[in-house]
Order: C-alpha cells, then sequence, then structure tokens
C-alpha cells in the first residue's frame, strides 16, 4: 500500500494478491438515513441490517472471501453422514498442521470452548490465559469456573511499543498456579493472537515458557488458536531466530507446544463458518466427541456439512501463503501509520486482524460509565456508514455486585475488524477519511446509557439512548 519507506528500503506499493472474480454491491446511503436507521436500532450496530452498512469492519470473523479453489471445494464436498471423504481431508490437514491425534470438528469456535469447557470448568476451578475472548470468557463463567486474565502490563498501555504485547505474564502465572492449587486448575489458554488485547501476538519464547509452566505443574495448554497464521507471521518478523522459518513451520512449533486447542475456522480458516477442538490426551477426546454426538453432530462432521470441511482444508493451506500474509498485515500497518499523521490515538503496535482506536484518549470528555468507545463507533456509522465494534465497558464492563458501582475494564477500544481478502486500499483511504472526519469533530461525541441489557454477552442485544 502506497510507497513507503521502510528500515532504508523504499518499498512498492504492496498490492492486494489476489484478482477480484466475483464482485457483491455496497448499497451507498446518505447520512439522514442512517442517523435514522442507527436510532431504531437501539443505537447498537449488531441490530443494524447489513445492507444499510457501507464498510463493515464489525469483525473479521466468518467474513473472509474464499478462493476459487475453496469454492471447488464446496462442490466436490462428500455428504456422507459417517466417515466422508471432506472429513478425512479436514483431518489431515489439520494433523499435518498441529500435531494433534483427536481432532473435532464444531459449527464454530464457541461449540469447541463449549464442549471443552463442559467437561473441565466446573465451580471453584480457575482457568488462566493472557486474555480470554467474550466467548470463551462467558463458556466457563456459564459452567461455573472463572476465568483469569494474566497478560503482560505492557498491553495495558495502548502506547507501548513492546513486540509482543499479548504474551501471558510468565510470573504471574506461576505464583496463580501456586495461589490457587494446580489441582484448581484444569486447563491453562493462550489466545493467538490476544483479540480483545488488541490483535497482539505471543511469542514463541512466551508459549514455551507457559508450557514449561505447566508441565512442571502437570496442567495442559491449549491454545485458542483462531488467528495462528497471523500469529505466525509476527514471529518470523519479530522474533530473533524465525526470520529463515516458513510461517507453516512457525505455526508447527507454536502448536508443537500446546497440548490442544480450540479453533474458530472463521478467522485463519478463511471460511463462513466451521471450527473444531483438538487434543492429544485420549480420555478427554473420548469425552469431547460424546458431548459433540449429543449436541452438535457425528463425530466425523461435527455440526458442519461435507462441503464446510473442504473449504476449511483448502482455506487452512491458502492462509500460510506468506504474500497473503504480508498484505494482510501491512494493510493494518498501513492504516495506522496514516493515522499517526493525523494524531488519532489508537493502540499500539498494530496488530493483525484490526486497527483499535484508543477511546479515552479519542473522547477524554465522555465519562467511561458512558461508553467513550459506543459514542465513536456511533459516529463513524452515522458519518461514514462505517460498522466496527465496541471493545470496551459495554463488551467487558461490570457493575459491583455489592455497590453497583461501575468497574471499566482495562482498555476501552473500539475495534475495526478487517475481512480477510474482502476490501481494497480504496475502501481503506476512505475508512481514514471518515475517521479522521469524525476526530476532527470528537468535541461534539455524546455518551451513552443502557435502555435494556441481557445478563450476558450484552453488546449483542443492547438498546441505549444517547446522554445529552
Ligand atoms: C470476533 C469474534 C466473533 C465475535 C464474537 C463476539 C462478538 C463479536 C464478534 C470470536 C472468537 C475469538 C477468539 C479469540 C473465540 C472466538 C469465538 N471472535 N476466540 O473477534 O476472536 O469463535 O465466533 O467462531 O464462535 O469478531 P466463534
Amino acid at each position: 500500500m502506497l510507497e513507503i519507506k521502510k528500515k532504508g528500503v523504499l518499498m512498492k506499493t504492496i498490492i492486494e494478491p489476489f484478482k477480484i472474480k466475483m464482485v457483491e454491491s455496497i448499497k451507498m446511503t446518505t447520512r439522514e438515513q442512517r442517523e435514522e436507521i442507527i436510532k431504531k436500532a437501539g443505537y447498537n450496530l449488531f441490530l443494524i441490517n447489513a445492507e444499510d452498512i457501507i464498510i463493515d469492519l464489525l469483525t473479521d470473523s466468518g467474513t473472509a472471501a474464499m478462493s476459487d479453489l475453496q469454492w471447488s471445494g464446496i462442490m466436490h464436498g462428500d455428504e456422507s453422514y459417517a466417515g466422508a471423504r471432506s472429513y478425512h481431508r479436514f483431518f489431515n490437514k489439520v494433523q499435518e498442521l498441529t500435531g494433534f491425534k483427536h481432532i473435532i470438528p464444531t459449527h464454530q469456535g464457541r461449540a469447541a470452548e463449549r464442549i471443552l469447557f463442559e467437561i473441565l470448568a466446573q465451580k471453584g476451578k480457575y482457568i488462566p490465559s493472557n486474555t480470554h475472548f467474550d466467548t470463551t470468557r462467558a463458556n466457563i463463567e456459564y459452567n461455573g469456573a472463572e476465568a483469569v486474565d494474566l497478560v503482560i502490563d505492557e498491553a495495558k498501555d495502548p502506547n507501548s511499543l513492546h513486540p509482543f504485547k499479548g504474551n501471558i505474564d510468565l510470573e504471574k502465572l506461576e505464583n496463580f498456579i501456586k495461589e490457587k492449587g494446580a489441582e484448581n486448575i484444569p486447563v491453562c489458554m493462550l489466545t493467538i493472537t490476544n483479540n480483545s488485547g488488541g490483535g497482539q501476538p505471543v511469542s514463541l519464547e512466551n508459549i514455551r515458557g507457559a508450557k514449561e509452566i505447566c508441565l512442571k505443574y502437570d496442567i495442559p495448554l491449549f491454545l485458542d488458536a483462531c488467528r495462528f497464521a497471523e500469529n505466525s507471521y509476527f514471529i518470523k518478523m519479530r522474533e530473533p531466530g524465525y526470520q529463515d522459518w516458513s510461517c507453516r513451520k512457525i505455526a508447527q512449533k507454536i502448536f508443537s507446544y500446546a497440548d490442544g486447542c480450540t479453533m474458530s475456522a472463521k478467522k485463519d480458516a478463511l471460511v463462513n463458518i466451521g471450527g473444531f477442538l483438538a487434543m492429544n490426551d485420549d480420555d478427554l477426546g473420548l469425552q469431547a466427541r460424546n458431548v459433540l454426538i449429543v449436541t452438535e453432530g457425528f463425530p466425523t462432521y461435527g455440526g458442519l456439512a461435507g462441503r464446510d470441511l473442504e473449504a476449511i482444508a483448502q482455506g487452512l493451506d491458502e492462509v500460510l501463503d506468506e504474500d497473503y500474509l504480508h498484505y494482510r498485515i501491512r494493510t493494518v500497518e498501513y492504516m495506522g501509520e496514516r493515522l499517526d499523521k493525523m494524531g488519532v490515538p489508537y493502540l499500539k503496535p498494530t496488530g493483525g486482524h484490526a486497527l483499535y482506536l484508543d477511546a479515552k484518549a479519542f473522547a477524554p470528555h465522555i465519562p467511561l460509565e458512558q461508553f467513550p468507545g459506543q459514542a465513536i463507533a456511533v459516529a463513524l456509522y452515522i458519518a461514514g456508514g462505517i460498522r466496527s465494534c465496541e471493545i470496551g465497558g459495554i463488551m467487558f464492563g461490570k457493575n459491583d455486585p455489592e455497590t453497583g458501582t461501575y468497574i471499566p475494564p482495562m482498555l476501552e477500544l473500539v475495534r475495526l475488524a478487517f475481512p480477510r481478502r474482502v476490501y481494497t486500499q480504496s475502501h481503506f483511504d476512505y475508512v481514514l477519511e471518515v475517521i479522521e472526519e469524525v476526530y476532527q469533530n470528537r468535541d461534539q461525541l455524546k455518551g451513552f446509557r443502557f435502555t435494556y441489557e441481557a445478563p450476558m454477552l450484552r453488546h449483542f442485544t443492547a438498546q441505549f439512548e444517547m446522554v445529552d
């Protein structure tokens, strides 16, 4: 993207490493129409029709454009109930990549989480992680256990340029295990990349360190692996010693330290639906398959069609193409460079799948209990039809059960997540223009309060009114 100087070398525009063979039209709307639409949706961007969005950066999950080879896989998917050819292709691809013995397809990531935590997470148990994503946390808490985030302190500072801000604090992890007792910790998780902390990578050294501690206390280490390819690319770029390794080899190394993983294939398997749960332990594998049969389907399809398994197998190959990964990560970096020029505050360094605006610094006049991130997200929609996602107080804030006082989360962010292979350079330049407009008028942004709030995962269905 654009011509830039990097480490003294003049680099040419990083072009999208694909051609477009099929298009989907975007409906344009006016500002007045969007003001009406967002008001009707109770100022909740999840409740707007996708048709009424110009650039949809709500999520990078399930929104990828599949390739010609993935679509042809769809056509020759084997839809047999048991032992389908497509299952074997899927199984072999996932095994080649991860090395895990048991590989259980699920309809998406949270289905894998639900199965794992139904087995492992009961009341009195603790599950540490660098940072749990909201569906992971919800599945742990739903089963009565406690989800604990132990990310390094640098992750809490939006301006820290630490190259691996997704790392778990190894000292905190070991102290936590000693404090709670290894018998109360059925599994330790690492989210790669760390989505809630800004799409930040975890280093191989940190993964190896976490595994050493887990081994010492006989605790299995599981990866929430949905952005494993992006994490591998960051290791190649930033961690000494891996520059000459292929991203595939790095990914294999990452998985070699883990005892299992949950995976939302809707991210780095480049598909619109799918996921899996994998592990080495035979007993856990057996239990997981038994839960799967009751709630998802037979173990050779697990809530998916044979064609979905074909598309995942193909996607897992394509996502490790380094021209693709270079273009992908460079896009986010380019957005960050342009925001730097405008003085717009965002979470640094730019991560893998998204750009995260720093809402506290962007709109400091809005009190945290009035959700400054939501104010920015609504303004981006009204100004340019861009759908982003608040990852702050609405998603992670809590009220003290005794005093009712609002407890804000560590960071207040607005995430602009980039669907894979969907938007082009001019779409991204348009997004930058809209952010600039909202930033220039930031003094006029107003906060929000709930008029409806569900007991769990409230961001999906909440209704708001603007605070005057
Ligand atoms: C994302 C999502 C999807 C999402 C979820 C909640 C609100 C908005 C969008 C899903 C993840 C994830 C990680 C690290 C597990 C899941 C669940 N992310 N772990 O970022 O990022 O996967 O959606 O396939 O069930 O937009 P699933």
